[in-house]
Protein backbone atom coordinates (compact mmCIF):
# COMPACT_ATOMS: atom_id res chain seq x y z
CA UNK A 1 0.00 0.00 0.00
CA UNK A 2 1.51 3.54 -0.98
CA UNK A 3 1.35 6.06 1.60
CA UNK A 4 -0.36 9.38 0.15
CA UNK A 5 -0.92 12.50 2.09
CA UNK A 6 -3.55 15.25 1.42
CA UNK A 7 -3.89 18.90 3.35
CA UNK A 8 -7.01 20.25 3.38
CA UNK A 9 -10.39 21.73 5.50
CA UNK A 10 -13.08 19.11 5.86
CA UNK A 11 -16.68 20.68 6.08
CA UNK A 12 -19.78 19.92 7.12
CA UNK A 13 -22.50 20.24 4.28
CA UNK A 14 -25.99 21.01 4.71
CA UNK A 15 -28.16 20.32 1.46
CA UNK A 16 -31.62 21.13 0.44
CA UNK A 17 -33.64 18.34 -1.68
CA UNK A 18 -34.55 19.15 -5.13
CA UNK A 19 -36.47 21.83 -5.86
CA UNK A 20 -36.35 23.56 -2.20
CA UNK A 21 -34.85 27.07 -2.00
CA UNK A 22 -32.20 27.04 0.53
CA UNK A 23 -33.71 30.07 1.77
CA UNK A 24 -37.32 28.79 2.34
CA UNK A 25 -36.32 24.83 3.13
CA UNK A 26 -36.80 23.10 6.92
CA UNK A 27 -34.85 20.58 5.68
CA UNK A 28 -31.81 19.87 4.96
CA UNK A 29 -29.24 16.64 4.71
CA UNK A 30 -26.11 16.52 5.86
CA UNK A 31 -22.85 14.85 4.65
CA UNK A 32 -19.39 15.74 4.53
CA UNK A 33 -17.28 17.73 1.89
CA UNK A 34 -14.25 19.76 1.25
CA UNK A 35 -11.77 19.00 -1.68
CA UNK A 36 -9.09 17.33 -0.81
CA UNK A 37 -10.57 14.96 1.89
CA UNK A 38 -12.57 13.86 -1.01
CA UNK A 39 -9.74 12.86 -2.58
CA UNK A 40 -8.32 10.58 0.28
CA UNK A 41 -11.56 8.92 1.32
CA UNK A 42 -11.49 7.84 -3.24
CA UNK A 43 -7.58 6.35 -2.60
CA UNK A 44 -8.51 5.18 0.29
CA UNK A 45 -11.38 2.55 -1.26
CA UNK A 46 -8.95 2.34 -3.99
CA UNK A 47 -6.60 0.62 -1.70
CA UNK A 48 -3.94 3.39 -0.72
CA UNK A 49 -2.78 4.10 3.00
CA UNK A 50 -4.56 8.10 2.73
CA UNK A 51 -3.66 10.42 5.23
CA UNK A 52 -5.61 13.66 5.97
CA UNK A 53 -3.47 16.90 7.57
CA UNK A 54 -6.21 19.17 8.80
CA UNK A 55 -7.61 20.75 12.29
CA UNK A 56 -11.20 20.42 13.62
CA UNK A 57 -12.61 21.86 16.90
CA UNK A 58 -12.54 19.57 19.67
CA UNK A 59 -15.83 18.80 20.19
CA UNK A 60 -18.57 16.58 19.11
CA UNK A 61 -18.27 17.90 15.47
CA UNK A 62 -14.77 17.06 15.49
CA UNK A 63 -14.99 13.69 16.88
CA UNK A 64 -17.98 13.20 13.92
CA UNK A 65 -15.29 14.17 11.27
CA UNK A 66 -13.16 11.66 12.66
CA UNK A 67 -15.17 9.09 12.52
CA UNK A 68 -16.59 9.80 9.07
CA UNK A 69 -13.12 9.90 7.87
CA UNK A 70 -11.82 6.75 9.54
CA UNK A 71 -14.83 4.69 8.69
CA UNK A 72 -13.94 5.65 5.18
CA UNK A 73 -10.56 4.11 6.00
CA UNK A 74 -8.35 7.68 5.99
CA UNK A 75 -5.90 7.93 8.42
CA UNK A 76 -6.54 11.11 10.80
CA UNK A 77 -2.96 10.86 12.38
CA UNK A 78 -2.39 14.37 11.11
CA UNK A 79 -5.72 15.75 11.81
CA UNK A 80 -4.88 18.44 14.77
CA UNK A 81 -8.02 19.73 17.25
CA UNK A 82 -8.72 23.09 18.04
CA UNK A 83 -10.26 26.41 16.74
CA UNK A 84 -13.44 27.33 17.27
CA UNK A 85 -15.44 25.67 14.73
CA UNK A 86 -15.57 23.40 11.99
CA UNK A 87 -16.50 25.16 8.67
CA UNK A 88 -19.99 24.56 6.83
CA UNK A 89 -21.39 25.22 3.22
CA UNK A 90 -24.73 24.89 2.43
CA UNK A 91 -25.42 23.49 -1.17
CA UNK A 92 -28.78 24.57 -2.69
CA UNK A 93 -29.77 21.29 -5.14
CA UNK A 94 -29.77 21.82 -9.05
CA UNK A 95 -32.54 20.89 -10.98
CA UNK A 96 -33.00 21.42 -15.05
CA UNK A 97 -31.98 24.13 -16.02
CA UNK A 98 -30.77 25.51 -12.40
CA UNK A 99 -27.50 24.99 -11.27
CA UNK A 100 -26.21 24.00 -7.66
CA UNK A 101 -25.85 26.71 -5.25
CA UNK A 102 -23.24 27.01 -2.88
CA UNK A 103 -22.94 29.47 0.30
CA UNK A 104 -19.92 28.77 2.10
CA UNK A 105 -20.06 29.23 6.18
CA UNK A 106 -16.87 28.92 6.74
CA UNK A 107 -14.55 32.20 8.17
CA UNK A 108 -12.82 31.45 11.25
CA UNK A 109 -13.14 27.64 11.15
CA UNK A 110 -10.43 25.58 13.17
CA UNK A 111 -8.97 24.95 9.85
CA UNK A 112 -8.55 28.13 8.62
CA UNK A 113 -6.61 28.79 11.73
CA UNK A 114 -4.28 26.50 12.14
CA UNK A 115 -0.40 27.31 12.12
CA UNK A 116 2.13 26.54 10.08
CA UNK A 117 4.00 25.20 13.22
CA UNK A 118 1.00 22.92 14.16
CA UNK A 119 2.03 20.43 11.81
CA UNK A 120 5.23 17.90 11.73
CA UNK A 121 5.56 17.50 7.92
CA UNK A 122 8.45 15.65 8.02
CA UNK A 123 6.49 13.07 10.08
CA UNK A 124 3.39 13.30 8.08
CA UNK A 125 5.42 13.04 4.67
CA UNK A 126 8.20 10.65 5.81
CA UNK A 127 7.67 7.27 3.43
CA UNK A 128 5.52 8.96 1.58
CA UNK A 129 4.70 8.11 -2.53
CA UNK A 130 2.59 11.30 -2.92
CA UNK A 131 1.55 14.69 -1.81
CA UNK A 132 -1.70 16.29 -2.82
CA UNK A 133 -3.21 19.74 -2.15
CA UNK A 134 -5.78 22.24 -4.28
CA UNK A 135 -6.17 25.55 -4.59
CA UNK A 136 -8.55 25.70 -2.16
CA UNK A 137 -6.32 25.18 0.73
CA UNK A 138 -4.41 28.49 -0.87
CA UNK A 139 -6.99 30.60 -0.77
CA UNK A 140 -8.00 30.02 3.02
CA UNK A 141 -5.00 31.86 4.58
CA UNK A 142 -1.98 33.25 4.82
CA UNK A 143 -0.47 30.90 6.93
CA UNK A 144 -2.26 27.82 5.07
CA UNK A 145 -0.21 29.18 1.96
CA UNK A 146 2.94 28.81 3.44
CA UNK A 147 2.56 25.58 5.02
CA UNK A 148 1.17 24.63 1.41
CA UNK A 149 4.37 25.93 0.07
CA UNK A 150 6.77 24.43 3.04
CA UNK A 151 4.91 21.11 2.69
CA UNK A 152 4.91 20.70 -1.81
CA UNK A 153 9.15 21.65 -0.95
CA UNK A 154 9.57 19.66 1.60
CA UNK A 155 7.88 16.49 -0.27
CA UNK A 156 10.10 17.29 -3.18
CA UNK A 157 12.80 17.10 -0.89
CA UNK A 158 12.21 14.08 0.19
CA UNK A 159 11.41 12.72 -3.25
CA UNK A 160 7.59 12.60 -2.35
CA UNK A 161 5.71 13.47 -5.95
CA UNK A 162 3.56 16.28 -5.47
CA UNK A 163 -0.21 16.88 -6.88
CA UNK A 164 -1.67 19.67 -7.26
CA UNK A 165 -5.79 20.66 -8.69
CA UNK A 166 -6.40 24.46 -9.35
CA UNK A 167 -9.94 23.74 -8.11
CA UNK A 168 -10.97 27.97 -8.56
CA UNK A 169 -13.31 28.83 -6.46
CA UNK A 170 -14.60 33.00 -7.12
CA UNK A 171 -15.87 32.79 -3.76
CA UNK A 172 -13.02 32.33 -1.80
CA UNK A 173 -10.36 34.78 -4.03
CA UNK A 174 -9.84 36.53 -7.00
CA UNK A 175 -8.27 35.42 -10.31
CA UNK A 176 -5.61 37.71 -9.87
CA UNK A 177 -5.10 36.72 -6.07
CA UNK A 178 -5.41 33.07 -7.10
CA UNK A 179 -2.29 33.43 -10.30
CA UNK A 180 -0.02 35.19 -7.55
CA UNK A 181 -0.09 32.46 -5.64
CA UNK A 182 -0.50 29.58 -7.99
CA UNK A 183 2.36 30.43 -10.62
CA UNK A 184 5.22 30.11 -7.56
CA UNK A 185 4.24 26.83 -6.86
CA UNK A 186 3.74 25.25 -10.25
CA UNK A 187 8.02 24.87 -10.20
CA UNK A 188 7.16 21.64 -7.31
CA UNK A 189 4.58 20.51 -8.76
CA UNK A 190 4.85 16.86 -10.79
CA UNK A 191 0.98 16.37 -11.23
CA UNK A 192 -1.22 19.06 -12.03
CA UNK A 193 -5.38 19.21 -12.17
CA UNK A 194 -5.88 22.41 -15.14
CA UNK A 195 -8.48 23.57 -17.14
CA UNK A 196 -8.94 25.37 -20.38
CA UNK A 197 -10.10 28.39 -18.15
CA UNK A 198 -7.90 27.68 -15.76
CA UNK A 199 -5.07 27.91 -18.09
CA UNK A 200 -6.62 31.50 -19.35
CA UNK A 201 -7.56 33.12 -16.23
CA UNK A 202 -5.26 31.89 -13.65
CA UNK A 203 -2.06 31.46 -15.85
CA UNK A 204 -2.69 34.12 -18.03
CA UNK A 205 -2.00 32.19 -21.25
CA UNK A 206 -3.06 33.65 -24.55
CA UNK A 207 -6.49 32.55 -25.57
CA UNK A 208 -5.99 29.66 -28.85
CA UNK A 209 -7.97 30.54 -31.47
CA UNK A 210 -12.15 29.34 -30.32
CA UNK A 211 -13.19 28.01 -33.42
CA UNK A 212 -10.51 24.83 -32.70
CA UNK A 213 -11.79 21.47 -31.57
CA UNK A 214 -11.67 21.48 -27.47
CA UNK A 215 -9.17 18.64 -27.45
CA UNK A 216 -6.64 20.27 -29.58
CA UNK A 217 -7.27 24.37 -27.85
CA UNK A 218 -6.34 22.03 -24.83
CA UNK A 219 -3.53 20.42 -26.46
CA UNK A 220 -1.71 23.78 -26.62
CA UNK A 221 -2.18 24.83 -23.50
CA UNK A 222 -0.96 21.95 -22.04
CA UNK A 223 2.56 22.14 -24.37
CA UNK A 224 3.06 25.58 -23.38
CA UNK A 225 2.53 24.64 -19.82
CA UNK A 226 5.00 22.24 -20.07
CA UNK A 227 7.35 24.62 -21.80
CA UNK A 228 6.56 26.95 -18.94
CA UNK A 229 7.05 24.28 -16.01
CA UNK A 230 9.43 20.92 -17.39
CA UNK A 231 8.88 19.81 -13.92
CA UNK A 232 5.55 18.66 -14.93
CA UNK A 233 5.09 15.34 -15.83
CA UNK A 234 1.15 14.76 -15.84
CA UNK A 235 -1.58 17.27 -16.40
CA UNK A 236 -5.46 16.23 -16.58
CA UNK A 237 -8.54 17.42 -16.67
CA UNK A 238 -12.39 17.08 -17.90
CA UNK A 239 -14.26 18.43 -20.18
CA UNK A 240 -18.63 18.67 -19.13
CA UNK A 241 -21.09 18.98 -21.88
CA UNK A 242 -23.54 20.21 -19.46
CA UNK A 243 -26.77 20.17 -21.04
CA UNK A 244 -29.05 20.83 -17.90
CA UNK A 245 -27.98 20.21 -14.53
CA UNK A 246 -29.30 17.02 -14.87
CA UNK A 247 -28.32 15.39 -17.97
CA UNK A 248 -24.38 15.43 -18.48
CA UNK A 249 -21.45 14.03 -20.86
CA UNK A 250 -18.21 13.61 -19.37
CA UNK A 251 -15.12 12.94 -21.03
CA UNK A 252 -11.29 13.00 -19.67
CA UNK A 253 -8.28 14.18 -20.39
CA UNK A 254 -4.59 13.21 -19.83
CA UNK A 255 -1.56 15.06 -21.10
CA UNK A 256 1.94 13.05 -20.74
CA UNK A 257 5.03 12.92 -22.68
CA UNK A 258 3.79 15.18 -25.25
CA UNK A 259 0.24 13.34 -26.00
CA UNK A 260 -2.89 13.86 -25.21
CA UNK A 261 -5.09 10.91 -24.20
CA UNK A 262 -8.78 10.95 -24.14
CA UNK A 263 -11.26 8.81 -22.78
CA UNK A 264 -14.68 7.81 -24.08
CA UNK A 265 -17.43 9.62 -23.15
CA UNK A 266 -19.35 9.04 -20.39
CA UNK A 267 -23.32 9.59 -20.52
CA UNK A 268 -24.51 10.32 -16.86
CA UNK A 269 -28.89 10.14 -16.66
CA UNK A 270 -29.71 11.47 -14.39
CA UNK A 271 -26.65 12.99 -12.31
CA UNK A 272 -27.97 12.42 -8.82
CA UNK A 273 -25.11 15.18 -7.55
CA UNK A 274 -22.41 16.24 -9.35
CA UNK A 275 -20.40 17.72 -6.38
CA UNK A 276 -17.16 16.20 -5.98
CA UNK A 277 -16.47 15.27 -8.98
CA UNK A 278 -13.51 16.61 -9.79
CA UNK A 279 -12.11 15.55 -6.97
CA UNK A 280 -13.15 11.17 -7.58
CA UNK A 281 -11.51 12.29 -11.46
CA UNK A 282 -8.37 13.68 -9.68
CA UNK A 283 -8.00 10.43 -6.84
CA UNK A 284 -8.16 8.45 -10.27
CA UNK A 285 -5.51 9.92 -11.50
CA UNK A 286 -3.34 10.01 -8.87
CA UNK A 287 -4.11 6.32 -8.44
CA UNK A 288 -3.65 4.92 -11.85
CA UNK A 289 -0.47 6.93 -11.75
CA UNK A 290 0.86 5.35 -8.11
CA UNK A 291 -0.43 1.98 -9.98
CA UNK A 292 1.93 2.23 -12.76
CA UNK A 293 -0.97 2.31 -15.72
CA UNK A 294 -0.49 3.24 -18.69
CA UNK A 295 -1.85 6.61 -19.59
CA UNK A 296 -4.99 5.36 -21.83
CA UNK A 297 -6.20 2.81 -18.93
CA UNK A 298 -5.47 6.18 -16.10
CA UNK A 299 -8.04 8.29 -17.81
CA UNK A 300 -9.70 5.71 -18.63
CA UNK A 301 -10.30 5.16 -14.71
CA UNK A 302 -10.11 8.43 -13.28
CA UNK A 303 -13.12 9.52 -15.75
CA UNK A 304 -15.58 6.24 -14.50
CA UNK A 305 -14.40 7.10 -11.13
CA UNK A 306 -15.89 10.42 -11.64
CA UNK A 307 -19.41 9.55 -13.67
CA UNK A 308 -19.84 6.65 -11.02
CA UNK A 309 -19.38 10.09 -8.37
CA UNK A 310 -22.33 12.03 -10.15
CA UNK A 311 -24.37 8.37 -9.22
CA UNK A 312 -24.23 9.00 -5.60
CA UNK A 313 -25.45 11.53 -3.15
CA UNK A 314 -22.34 13.34 -1.01
CA UNK A 315 -19.04 14.99 -2.23
CA UNK A 316 -17.38 11.34 -1.56
CA UNK A 317 -16.70 8.34 -4.03
CA UNK A 318 -17.11 5.16 -2.05
CA UNK A 319 -16.16 2.32 -4.75
CA UNK A 320 -12.83 0.40 -4.99
CA UNK A 321 -10.98 -0.30 -8.12
CA UNK A 322 -13.00 -3.49 -8.94
CA UNK A 323 -16.58 -1.70 -8.51
CA UNK A 324 -14.71 1.31 -11.30
CA UNK A 325 -13.64 -1.43 -13.75
CA UNK A 326 -16.97 -3.20 -14.01
CA UNK A 327 -18.36 -0.20 -14.79
CA UNK A 328 -15.29 0.40 -17.14
CA UNK A 329 -16.22 -1.26 -20.62
CA UNK A 330 -11.99 -1.52 -20.59
CA UNK A 331 -11.53 0.73 -23.56
CA UNK A 332 -8.04 2.50 -22.85
CA UNK A 333 -8.29 5.80 -23.69
CA UNK A 334 -6.89 7.24 -26.88
CA UNK A 335 -4.42 9.35 -28.15
CA UNK A 336 -5.72 12.69 -29.91
CA UNK A 337 -4.02 13.21 -33.16
O1 LIG B 1 -14.68 19.69 -5.08
C1 LIG B 1 -15.76 19.60 -4.19
C2 LIG B 1 -15.57 20.66 -3.14
O2 LIG B 1 -15.75 21.90 -3.74
C3 LIG B 1 -16.55 20.51 -2.01
O3 LIG B 1 -16.36 19.28 -1.34
C4 LIG B 1 -16.48 21.64 -1.03
O4 LIG B 1 -14.14 21.77 -0.61
C5 LIG B 1 -15.15 22.33 -0.92
C6 LIG B 1 -15.07 23.75 -1.21
O5 LIG B 1 -14.21 24.40 -0.60
O6 LIG B 1 -15.82 24.24 -2.04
Amino acid sequence: MKKIVTLGEIMLRFSTTEGKRLSLTDQLAVNYGGAEANVAVSLSHFGHDAYFISKVPDNALGVAVDRHLRSNGVRTDYVIKGGDRLGTYYLEAGIGERSPQVTYDRKYSSFSSLKVDEINLDDALRDASLFHVSGITLALSPELRELTFLAIKRAKELGVKTSFDFNYRAKLWSQQEAKEVILPLLPFVDICSCGELDAIYLLGMDKVDESLPQEERLKRYYQKLIELYPNIEFISSTFRTVLSASSNKLQGNLFVGGELYQSMVHHIEPIVDRVGGGDAFAAGILSGILDGYAPGRIISFATTASALKHTVHGDCNAFTKEEVFQFANNEPGKIVR
